[in-house]
Order: C-alpha cells, then structure tokens, then sequence
C-alpha cells in the first residue's frame, strides 16, 4: 500500500481511503502547497504576508498554519470529474469529491512535483501538479488516457475551488480570449488607513487552460444546483452552463468532451494562481503556453524543468547508507528537503519567531551556508544595545510583529551561540565574528563577537536573587505563559539552556582565541549548573520551573505535569546532571514519557487549567505543548542523549521521528515518511487510541536538529576547527555503514566497520592510519576514502 519508487524519488501511496490526511508539499520562493491524497489543498502566497487564492466556503480566520488541519466536503481542492456519457456514470480524481473507490489509485508524493493515477472503469485520469521557481501559481497536467476495449465518449471537467473571496466584492467570468475563467474581489477591510496596502494586493483568481473548452461554469451555486458538491448538477447535464458569478460564489469548472479510441491519450494543461490584473493573466497565457525555445519547449514545461532544479538544490551535505533503507532515503532525500523549505521561505512569514529564524538557519548551514551567514547577521541587526533579541525578526520593510511575537519570551539570546556553532563547524567561517552589525536602537555598531557577548550578559543579568533565569510569559514552550508574567517565576530549563549556551559560546571564544572571555562564561555556566541543582533537582529528576508564588512545578508532587523532558535533555547538555542524576533522569523518562511514537515533552498531559502555568495547560491533552511527542522538544533530548554517549537510546527514539517502516505505524500516525511533522499525538498512557496520530504540520524546528543529530551524533562527522572530526555512534545491531560527506568543498567517503578487538575507533583516511579522529589539512576539491574500524 505504500512504497517508495525504485530510484527513491517518490512515496507512493495505492489507497485514497486507508491513509485520508496522506500528503505531499510543494513551495517556491513565493508560495507553497500543502496537497492531501484525496485532492485536497491548502496553499498560501506572499504578498508579503500569506494570502490565499483559493478559499474555503466561508469567512476564514485568518491565522498561521495549524496542525491537524480538518478535512471536509466542501474544502478547497483541485479535482477533475468525470463523466462517461454513454450511460452517465460520474467519478472524480483523485477521489473527493465523489468518492467512488477506484480500479487503482496512485498518489505519488515527489520532490518537485505530485502525480495521482486514478482508474475507473477503464478510464485513467493522471494529475500534475509542479511549481515554477518564482511566480505563485500551481502548473497542472491533467491526462486522460482509455483503457478499456472499445471506445469511449466522455465528459472530464476540471474544478478548482476559488470559493468566498471576500464579504465586500466578489466576481467571476471567462473571458474568451485568454480561455481563462478570472475571479475577482476586494479583500475586506475597514479603516480607511488600510486602504494604501488593500489596492496593492494581488485579489483576482485565475484558472487558465491551454486548450478550448467545450464549456465552462463560473457559480458555484449554478455548478452544484440540487446535486451538491458530491454529485453536481451542472455535470449531469448535456453541458456546464457558461454562467457568470456576479456577487456570488465563485467556482472555476472547464468542460472537455471526447471521443477516444482505445488507448488514446489526451493532455490538458493548466495554470491556478492569483493574478492583480485580467492583463497579467494575459501574460500568463503568453509566457507558459506561447513561448516555445528551439528545442520547441514553452514556458510550462521549462518552468517544471527550473523548478526541478531549484529543489535538487536543496541537497545536504551527506548521503548514508545503513541496514534501515528506509532511513536512507528520509535522510538523503527528504530531510534536507524539508530543512531547505524552511530555510528559503522561513515558514512564509515577514516575521519568523527569533528562535525558528535561528535554528532554521542552523539547518541551512548543511545545505546553503551563505543563506544562514546573511540570516544570522540580519537577526543581530535587530538585537537591542542592551543585548537583548526581539520575539521576531522581521524580514520585510513592511512586515510588523505578529500572533505570538507580541507575547514576550525570554529565551531568545540562547540560540545565537547554539545556531552560530553549528555554521561554524560547518564552514569555519571565523570572520563573521569580526562582522560589524548595528544594532536596533541608537547609533552604536558592533562586532557580531561584542553583539553575541551582550546576548550572553543580557541572559547573567535576567536572572533572579538565587541564579534562576526569569521566563516572563514564555520560554522556549509558547504558551507556558502564566509561570512568571507577575515578574518572578522562573525557567528551570532557560537556565540550564542558558548555561549551555554560555559554555558554546566560551568555546567559540576560546578558538577564537579569547581565553579571558572563554573563562568568564565557563564560570558563569557553572554557577547555573549549580543553582539548577540546588534548587531544581527534584529526587529522580529536574522540575521545569518556580512560579510566581514560589511554587517549583514538573516535580513528582504533582499530578499532571509531574515531568517536563525539556528539563531532562538540556541538564545533560549543560552538564549540570552527574552521572547518578544522568542514570536517574534517563529512567524516569523511559517510565514517564516514551511511547511506541517516540518520547513525549511532559506527563501526564494537563486536563485542566493551572492558572500558574498557563495557555499549555489548556490544549487538549497529548496534543501539541501539552504532552505530545513536540518532536522539537524530542530532538533535543537526542541531541542530548548523542552528547552523552547514550548511543542506543538516542538512536531508539531518533528512529521514532519517522512514520513506518511498519505499516500498522504508518496508518497509526497517518502520514508518509515524506516529512517530520511537528508532533505526534501523545498522552501515549491515557488516550492511547489517538496516540501517534501526526499534525501533519510540516513547519518544526525539528529538522534540523535531526540533521544535526545525524551529522555530529549517528555518523559523528562534525566539523572541527582543524577538520572533520570523525566519531560515530552506530546502533550495536549495525555491522557497517557508510556515508558521503561534503565539507568544506571536499568529498570524503567514509565506510564505517565493526571489527572485533578494536578498542578505539581507528580511522584510516586513502589507507593510513589516522592519529586521533580529526581529518586534517582536507582540500577543497579533493576526495578521500576513509574506513573507521569501531568495537
Ligand atoms: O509554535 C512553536 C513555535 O514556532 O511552538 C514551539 C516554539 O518553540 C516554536 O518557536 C513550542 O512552544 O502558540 C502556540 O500555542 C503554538 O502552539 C505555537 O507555540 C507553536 C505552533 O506549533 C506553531 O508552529
């Protein structure tokens, strides 16, 4: 039922009803996708902020992407009816809105495109749909082909949901001309200061074919009539009706009429997007359909061709080959993939929250280092003299700080030097230390180096009477917004976070040659440390926080909430638990918080309001925040368990982040392992029906710690100051693996082997053996075999 194609380049899925949120994503530069198996949709644009051009049947809040994302009759989608008028029978690819259960379905997830091949009746009905590079719009091929032995008349009619644009304005007609049905509106607003932005927005819809149609239905009310949706009017008759929609619902149907001969195939194509002007719709038709170069290609076909390229950019920096394929083709294909999207459209937003903006550029430092180095130095442009982050960066002159950016965090100074390391192993780049970079307020610039120490103070001086960092209405958990917003709760896990963060940053300083300031922050994570154990040790593992009221929470006294993994995995990072701590937290994380889907941020799940803890304790139980797998929140306690040498338990639970390879698991979770989402249901202990169950938001921080994970923990293949550190941590039941790692402009091969009587890792680079586990002196350009010989 699901497979993967054998050059990995699609997940295939063969039922459109066993896994129903199945889905695939697609973006560019300027919009994205997200495509479910039964032909469903949600795509957003920018102009700046995200917009839609297809909309859901009723007023829609709008709001950023949510997980769980509900499914009903009526959602916007892109389908093709079918109608075979010999005896009148209607199907719909690739399955809503008709819902009759194919001959055979495909739903093939790929890379830079989606393609699902549904056959009913003899009838195959094949759909495209890519992307081009740049511009916002959908590219659509639509094949029919007939399959049955004898030929066939009948009727396809592509529908695409453009739905209630606006409660001030909305049309819809064809225009003839361009064979183009453009619907139009005004986007509703109503102060009059609003207007300036209003006139500039892009508010028509457009749906443009290729070829003639034999008729066309612009209302939505006219096209479903009596049938509704599932059974519309409009196609049981001869003919769609060529209406108009005139402060109406618009739709855009086509109709094609054919009489094909047995295996003959026919092609339409289609263009889907937002349009300003009826001319610009003009100058779609011109630039995909007209152009042709002189291999005799239009611009449809280029552009796929473009886009197929922009994505193969998005490869990381490593190629793995281990026992588990299916792991090899997530990490080599879809991971980076996904680490890419959020690194070029920071989650089409203008202002990404300071923490994603970071740790997503931290991803890209494997993929386009050049992207992170600009990411990193723009988001210091926005830090205060004081040294303290905003909650947003803002990408864009006209963007504002939006949704939670306006709930102040305290947490946002800690990923600097956290993102910065890994940018630095990557690339060596030193010299952006010695960057100049103002900063937001006054006049005064400083060096990146100066920018970051202040960050660090700004976290020594946030600190209360005992040492313990203030969280004020939130730390790195959103809604963990009543602790401290009275202005003394505190953040058990801001302050190991932040001593983890100060001894990064002494080792940056320390290679970089700083021994002065190195020692200060070694100091001053050591004071945290100690305060974290003075006042945040619990007996088997650390609380999460002290409220307002002096009351320390996360701690075995309490019901729910009894355990927080963030607390766990960052005490491992920062050093502050011993080894009798380290062995303790680490089973009471296995007792408390694993489950078959992975391990989850906190339990028991709240089932009710704490007023002194807030907005987490009242999502629903083992959902999101509240005691679901956070997969952000599980990565880092992997990275944690990697640093801690806790190779088998790391590489457990790492393996839990991706759906399968079982398929029971796939269908528990409902998602293809084409993506990690940002959490799997948990409340594993008490509602384990829904327990695993994705939110097939595909928007997490997550990813590129996986990355990191695989990088410095799994293969351990992490750059170095003077090279590429090699130290793999490979699951006891591995013989071998290998991985192709890109550093620095070299290519290295590296074959990793278990041999008996070895007692430390021994590495031998184009046959010599290797005194410590730093590849030095590598070149740019160069390729290297290395083997590791490990116990
Ligand atoms: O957003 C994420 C944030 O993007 O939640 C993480 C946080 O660290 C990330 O920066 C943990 O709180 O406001 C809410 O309640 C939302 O649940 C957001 O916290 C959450 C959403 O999943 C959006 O992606």
């Amino acid at each position: 039922m699901i497979r993967s194609t054998e050059n990995n380049e699609y997940y295939e899925l063969t039922s459109p009803t066993k896994i129903p949120k199945a889905s695939g994503f697609l973006w560019n530069d300027n919009m994205m996708i997200h495509m479910n198996c039964r032909g469903y949709a949600v795509a957003q644009f920018m102009q700046p902020e995200p917009a839609k051009y297809s909309h859901s049947p009723n007023l829609e809040a709008k709001t950023f992407m949510q997980p769980e994302q509900p499914y009903y009759a009526h959602h916007p989608g892109r389908f093709v009816f079918v109608k075979d008028e010999e005896n009148g029978d209607i199907f719909s690819a690739p399955y809503e809105p008709v819902r009759v259960l194919p001959d055979n379905y495909t739903f093939a997830v790929g890379k830079n495109n989606i393609i699902w091949k549904v056959e009913s009746n003899g009838v195959l009905i094949e759909m495209k749909l890519s992307l081009p590079k740049d511009d916002p719009y959908e590219l659509w091929e639509v094949k029919v082909k007939n399959l049955s032995n004898k030929k066939r008349k009948l009727s396809i009619y592509p529908y695409y949901t453009v739905g209630y644009m606006s409660w001030m304005n909305q049309s819809g007609e064809y225009l003839e001309d361009i064979q183009a049905i453009v619907c139009s509106s005004i986007t509703p607003y109503q102060k009059y200061q609003d207007y300036a932005k209003i006139k500039e927005l892009n508010d028509k819809t457009f749906l443009l074919a290729e070829k003639k149609p034999f008729s066309w239905e612009v209302s939505q009310e006219v096209f479903e009539g009596e049938g509704g949706i599932t059974l519309p009017t409009g196609i049981q008759e001869e003919a769609l009706s060529k209406s108009d929609s005139r402060y109406e619902m618009p739709t855009a149907v086509f109709q094609y009429k054919l009489e094909m001969d047995v295996n003959e195939e026919q092609s339409y194509r289609f263009v889907f997007g937002p349009a300003k002007y009826d001319e610009d719709v003009t100058a779609v038709r011109n630039k995909y359909f007209e152009a042709e170069n002189e291999a005799g290609e239009d611009g449809f076909v280029l552009a796929e061709k473009e886009y197929a390229k922009y994505i193969a950019e998005g490869s990381g920096c490593l190629q793995i080959k281990t026992p588990d394929a299916h792991l090899d083709n997530f990490v080599n294909h879809w991971l980076p993939r996904q680490i890419y999207y959020h690194g070029i459209t920071n989650r089409l937003s203008t202002d990404p929250q300071t923490r994603n903006y970071l740790q997503d550029n931290m991803g890209m430092s494997y993929i386009k280092p050049s992207i992170a180095r600009h990411a990193f130095v723009h988001a210091l442009s926005q830090q205060e003299s004081s040294g303290a982050m905003p909650d947003g960066i803002t990408i864009h002159e006209d963007a504002e700080l939006k949704y939670i950016n306006q709930v102040p965090h305290t947490d946002h100074c800690v990923w600097l030097p956290i993102c910065l390391s890994t940018y630095l192993d990557e690339t060596n780049d030193y010299a952006i230390l010695d960057e100049v970079v103002p900063f937001a307020d006054g006049n005064e610039e400083a060096t990146v180096m100066e920018h970051i120490n202040r960050a660090m103070y700004w976290l020594i001086n946030d600190r209360d009477e005992r040492g313990l960092n203030y969280i004020n209405q939130g730390d790195w958990c959103d809604p963990m917004n009543m602790v401290g917003y009275k202005g003394k709760g505190v953040s058990g896990w801001l302050t190991t976070a932040s001593a983890y963060a100060f001894m990064i940053w002494a080792d940056i300083c320390e290679k970089n040659g700083l021994q002065d300031n190195s020692e200060k922050f070694r100091q001053e994570a050591d004071k945290s440390n100690e305060v974290i154990n003075k006042y945040l040790w619990d007996g088997e593992w650390y609380a999460r926080g002290i409220t307002d009221d002096n009351v320390v929470f996360g701690i075995s006294k309490d019901k729910e909430g009894r355990i927080f993994l963030n607390s766990q995995g960052w005490a491992l990072l920062s050093g502050a638990a011993d080894e009798v701590k380290k062995e303790k937290l680490l089973k009471s994380v296995v007792d408390q918080l694993e489950s078959p889907y992975g391990v989850e941020m906190l339990g028991p799940a709240y089932t009710a309001m704490r007023e002194d803890v807030g907005r987490v304790t009242q999502k629903h139980p083992g959902s999101a925040e509240n005691g679901s797998v956070y997969n952000h929140a599980a990565v880092f306690y992997i990275y944690a368990l990697y640093t801690a040498g806790e190779t088998e338990n790391a590489y457990r639970l790492l393996r839990k982040m991706i759906p399968g390879p079982d398929l029971d698991d796939i269908i528990q979770r409902g998602q293809l392992p084409v993506f990690i989402p940002n959490y799997y249901r948990g409340a594993y202990r008490t509602i384990p029906r829904t327990a695993g169950r994705s939110s097939h938001l595909f928007n997490t921080g997550t990813v590129s710690w996986v990355y990191r994970c695989i990088v410095d923990g799994l293969f351990g293949v992490q750059g170095a100051k003077d090279g590429l550190r090699i130290q793999p941590q490979l699951p006891a039941d591995w013989q071998e693996a290998s991985v192709t790692r890109s550093f620095r402009g070299a290519d290295i091969e590296i074959d990793i082997r278990r041999e008996a009587g070895i007692r430390e890792t021994e590495l031998y680079v184009n046959g010599d053996l290797v005194e410590g586990n730093v590849m030095k002196d590598l070149k740019s350009g160069e390729k290297y075999k290395v083997l590791v010989k490990v116990q």
